[in-house]
């Protein structure tokens, strides 16, 4: 397939929060256990009102969204040392390691820059292996006069890496950091960590659903390397319940039924891993270990209201195995969730993911995963699997 070169940078400039590091995870926790001694109760929808946005226009976003009995300096220098004491807790999100890993192994340079401040920064870094040393350059909210959506803090990173703006490819989850980045006149792709919102980052370059999804060689940069056979290889993941009744029309309308396992309960998990569609194996206990493909998330067709677990066991069933236990072991990536202009192009598509799982789950890499214990063993639980 052909890949349009968009334009050549030479180096690049990430957002911290949001993009590399899952660290909308802790502040949810942190802020439900805050809005909970207020008598409030913290609802997720309003994450998409403080990502982006410095400590303070944060804290006043909550404070206005719940109505609290406080000021928002108040408010935040309550906050602020629990979230201090768990920036140890904030993961990397899927494809930071490896993105950050590639570029500096080709010698990109490359910048972070963060509306936090620089020492908040710099600590959050801290406890990830090697990152520290990726940066040529860190520029945080507290050194320039206006954090994003103005384009200072760009501005700023590409003047410490030597570089002209329209040479830098900027990097970001949000809203206020993509108008910052284009009023910089840099290159810019969204990835957007509040789900399903797309569609407004029209400012941006180019919108991905995540980082795995990114593709250097489109901004001249050197493409990655460790696809194989269509196939991105992951750390294997874990995931296993009774199969539930799903929308009732995966085998009626597509020929494609998918034995669903329930979100409920799974809501780390998923918040964890982007949607998208993986492979890999599945075992039913009464019944053996199959080859399989999954779609993970909102199934854009059809606008799915909730993210949901969609496994199309490749084996020929004589009967249906609602109820059953469902384990399954995920050690692929294949590509993002998409829509389709119609149900054939849908099919179509799915009957590709089909094919490239199949050989792929051959190659000795993914193929070793079948003996896996936690397919077959009955009693297992999910802890040991963390
Ligand atoms: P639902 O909307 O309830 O998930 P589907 O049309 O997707 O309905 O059918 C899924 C059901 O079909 C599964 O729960 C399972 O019991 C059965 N089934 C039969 N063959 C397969 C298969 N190869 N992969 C997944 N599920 C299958
Ligand atoms: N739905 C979409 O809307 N977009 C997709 O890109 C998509 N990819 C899928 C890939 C696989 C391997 C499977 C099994 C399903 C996929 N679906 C996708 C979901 C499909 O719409 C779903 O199985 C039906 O909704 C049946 O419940
Ligand atoms: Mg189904």
């Amino acid at each position: 397939m052909a890949k349009p070169l968009k334009k050549f940078v030479s180096c690049v400039i990430l957002d911290l929060d949001g993009t590399l590091l899952n660290t909308d995870g802790v502040v949810s926790e942190v802020l439900k256990g805050f809005l909970a001694k207020y008598g409030k109760q913290w609802d997720g929808r309003e994450a998409q009102r403080i990502v982006g946005k410095t400590p303070l226009e944060a804290a006043a976003a909550v404070v206005e969204e719940y109505g609290l009995p406080c000021g928002k300096e108040e408010f935040l220098a309550e906050l602020q040392p629990v979230f201090y004491a768990q920036l140890c807790n904030i993961k990397p999100l899927p494809g930071a390691s490896r993105l950050l890993k590639h570029l500096s192994g080709h010698g990109v340079p490359m910048a972070l820059a963060s509306n936090s401040p620089r020492g908040s920064i710099e600590s959050k870094i801290s406890y990830h292996q090697g990152w520290k040393d990726y940066f040529s350059a860190i520029v945080g909210g507290d050194e320039v006069t206006a954090g994003k959506p103005s384009p200072e803090i760009f501005l700023e990173a590409a003047k410490r890496l030597n570089r002209e703006p329209s040479s830098c490819l900027v990097i970001e989850d949000s809203m206020p950091g993509v108008t910052a980045g284009k009023a910089a006149g840099m290159e810019v792709v969204a990835v957007p960590s509040v789900p399903k919102q797309a569609h407004l980052y029209t400012s941006a370059d180019e919108v991905i659903n995540s980082l795995l999804d990114l593709q250097p060689e489109k901004w001249g940069l050197p493409p990655f390397q460790d696809w194989i056979e269509g196939t991105l290889p992951t750390e294997p993941w874990y995931i296993s319940g009774p199969v539930i009744k799903g929308f009732g029309r995966g085998s009626k309308v597509l020929g494609i039924p998918t034995a669903n396992l329930s979100p409920k309960g799974h809501s780390s998990l998923l918040s964890e891993h982007p949607s998208g569609v993986y492979f890999g194996w599945a075992g039913l206990s009464t019944r053996g270990v199959y080859k399989m493909v999954m779609s993970i998330g909102w199934n854009p067709y059809f606008n799915n209201a909730e993210k949901t677990i969609e496994p199309w066991l490749l084996h020929e069933f004589t009967e249906d195995f609602y109820g059953e236990e469902l384990r399954l072991v995920i050690v692929g990536y294949l590509r993002p969730e998409v829509n389709f202009p119609s149900l054939e192009s849908l099919i179509a598509k799915i009957h590709e993911d089909k094919r490239i799982a199949e050989r792929a789950l051959d190659l000795p890499l993914y193929s070793k995963h079948k003996d896996d214990p936690y397919l077959s063993s009955s009693f297992h639980s999910e802890s040991n699997h963390s």
